[in-house]
Order: C-alpha cells, then structure tokens, then sequence
C-alpha cells in the first residue's frame, strides 16, 4: 500500500535531519523492535502455550513474578547483548547492571527496560506493555553503574510497546512523540499516529483510589476537588480509570489528555511512591513532556532527578498540562 511509513523508514529519515548521527541506532532500535514482535506474539498466544500464571519467585523488588516477568526479560537480553550496539543493559527484573558478554563487541548506547509493565493483568487479558530507554555511553567500555545514573533529560530516546487489542509502539527521540501500529500481516510497525500531544485542559483522572488513606494533603485536596465535580471548586464532573498497567494508562493520556498519579503516600517509609524512575517514570516522563505534557513527583520535574539507585521508585504525577501544574502547586502551597 502506498504513503505506508515504516518505523525503520521513519527513524532514518529523522536520523538524516541530525548532523554526525551514525546508523548505530537505528539498528539498535531494530534489534528492540524485534525483541518487543516476539513478546507480542507470545503476549497473544497466552495460555495457547503455557506462558500465563505465576513463576512463584521474587524479582529485586520484592515482588511475585510472572512467568511471563521471566521470559520477557530472557527476549530482551537476548535479543540486545550479540549485536555490538549496547555497551550495557539494566532491567526492572535483574538486581544489578546487566553486561556484555565477553564475546561480543560493545556500542556507545545503555539501554534500560521493563520488559513487561502491567503484568498483573497478564493473567486476566488487559494490556500490558514493554517500556525503554536508551542512553548514552562512552564508547568501549564496560559501564559500571555510575555510567547508568544518568537524568530522563539526558536520555536519547524512550519509547514503550503496548500490547493491547493492536501493538503499538510510542516513541519518541526528542523531537515529538510518534506512534506505530504493528501490521500482524507484514511484520512490521507503520506510522499511524505522527506528532501525537496531549491536550492541556482535560477532566479525567487515574489514581489507585484504595491508597487514599495513605495520601499526602495536596493530593487529597487535588482528588477531593475533582469528586466533588460540578457542585465543587472545579465547577466540572471529573470520570476516573484505573487500568494498573502504566503504559495504558499514559497510551490514554497520550489519545485524550488526562492526569495520572501515583504520588507519594505512607503504606512504607522505605519507598517514595510505586513507580521505578529509571525503567518507568523517566521514559514515559520523556514522551510526556515531548508531547506538550508535564511529568512531576508533585515537587520536582521528573527528567531533573539525578538517580541515586538502579531500581529507585519515585512519585509520578503525569498528564495535561493544567492539571499537573495544578497538582504541583497544592504541593507548594502544603
Ligand atoms: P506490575 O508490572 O507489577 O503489574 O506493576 C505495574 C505498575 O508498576 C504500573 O504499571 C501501574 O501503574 C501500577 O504498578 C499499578 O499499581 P497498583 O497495583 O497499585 O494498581
């Protein structure tokens, strides 16, 4: 079919517009697109061949695995370590950084990856999805973590694959946010939604409202506002969703504008927020910004947090701009 732009096409074309740009990464990119088919396929396939259900052990979080956690994670590496574009890699799955096989030749880009965000609702068929993030690395060395530790707004690209009832993949390389639908039937990711940007003004809203009790005052006034809809200070009724599955949620964001928040709250004092900056909270802050939007932890831009740890968790608040703004003020002001 005729005016079909595939992501390889799309992505060499913006590389030809950026001066002293190799073709590494385009072929880096490639080499995430393949990993990201094969976890759709098998995404698909489910329980057709066994991939469903719990791998009854615990990831460095602490928390249950999937199987599909595991196997997920298996494709990433292995699709990335051979091919001499990555100096190194660091996942949500694995306790430290992740190195280049001895054997193999190293690149100039770290990549960092939830291979399978959402994966809860793995088992009751919702969208889960594969987030990334590509850095920057001195050239031919073994990274050490301090290389990893860099700030979102340091990063080359970001994107995440959803798969939903189509694949799609949102990406974005600093110059707009871009989304690509994977055609089953040729194998490849066309370019169906160019210079995707979230409206600024919207009246939806995503938060794990069985937290509440666990909230800090700025969010609880932001929330109580919006509940009390058109009789209260907003002078508008509020809808709210809850997917649990970060990349639907911000796929949403991206489509209709919104606010999405995982704040900080008081359940455990040892983990400010949920969300992991490094695999979660700094890629889709990227896209998020990128697409006219704000990404905040209620106190701070997300892209300026210098990372401290690989698998830090921070406080997200994302979405239209109006809203976040609004959000960030309640917390100066509290
Ligand atoms: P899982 O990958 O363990 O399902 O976690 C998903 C997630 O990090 C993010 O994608 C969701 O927004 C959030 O957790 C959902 O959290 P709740 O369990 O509080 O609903």
């Amino acid at each position: 079919m005729a005016n079909r732009i595939t992501l390889t096409q799309f992505i060499i074309e913006q590389q030809r517009e950026l001066p002293g740009v190799s073709g590494t990464f385009t072929l880096l990119l490639n080499d995430i697109v393949t990993a990201c088919k094969k976890i759709s396929h098998l995404v698909n396939q489910g329980d057709l061949i066994g991939v469903l259900g719990s791998a009854e052990s615990e990831n460095v979080q602490g928390e249950v695995q999937k199987k599909m956690d595991i196997i997920t994670n298996d494709i990433m590496i292995n699709a990335l370590n051979w091919t001499g574009h990555l100096a190194g890699m660091a996942s949500e799955e694995v306790d430290d950084i992740i190195k280049i096989p001895d054997q193999y030749p190293k690149g100039k880009y770290l990549a960092l990856f939830d291979p399978l965000d959402g994966s809860s609702n793995i088992d009751i068929n919702l969208t889960v999805g594969t987030i990334f993030s590509i850095l920057r690395c001195r050239e031919g060395i073994d990274p050490t973590l301090e290389d990893f530790l860099q700030k979102g707004c340091d990063q080359v690209c970001a994107g995440f694959v959803l798969y939903g009832p189509s694949t799609m993949m949102i990406l974005t390389t600093g110059h707009g946010v871009n989304g690509f639908t994977l055609d089953q039937d040729i194998g490849e990711f066309i370019l169906t939604h160019p210079n995707m940007t979230i409206p600024d003004e919207t009246s939806e809203f995503a938060i794990n409202i069985s937290n509440q009790r666990f909230w800090e005052a700025p969010v609880q006034q932001y929330i109580d506002e919006c509940l009390q809809g058109k009789e209260g200070p907003r002078g508008k009724n509020f809808n709210m969703r809850w997917v649990a599955s970060l990349v639907a949620e911000v796929y949403r964001i991206l489509t209709r504008g919104g606010v999405f928040l995982y704040p900080l709250d008081m359940r455990d004092p040892s983990k400010p927020g949920k969300l992991r900056l490094m695999y979660e909270a700094n890629p889709v802050g990227f896209i998020i910004e990128q697409a006219g939007g704000v990404c905040s932890t209620g106190r701070e831009r997300i892209l300026d947090i210098k990372p401290t740890d690989l698998h830090q968790r921070v406080p997200v608040i994302l979405g239209s701009k109006s809203e976040v703004d609004r959000i960030v003020k309640y917390h100066r002001q509290g």
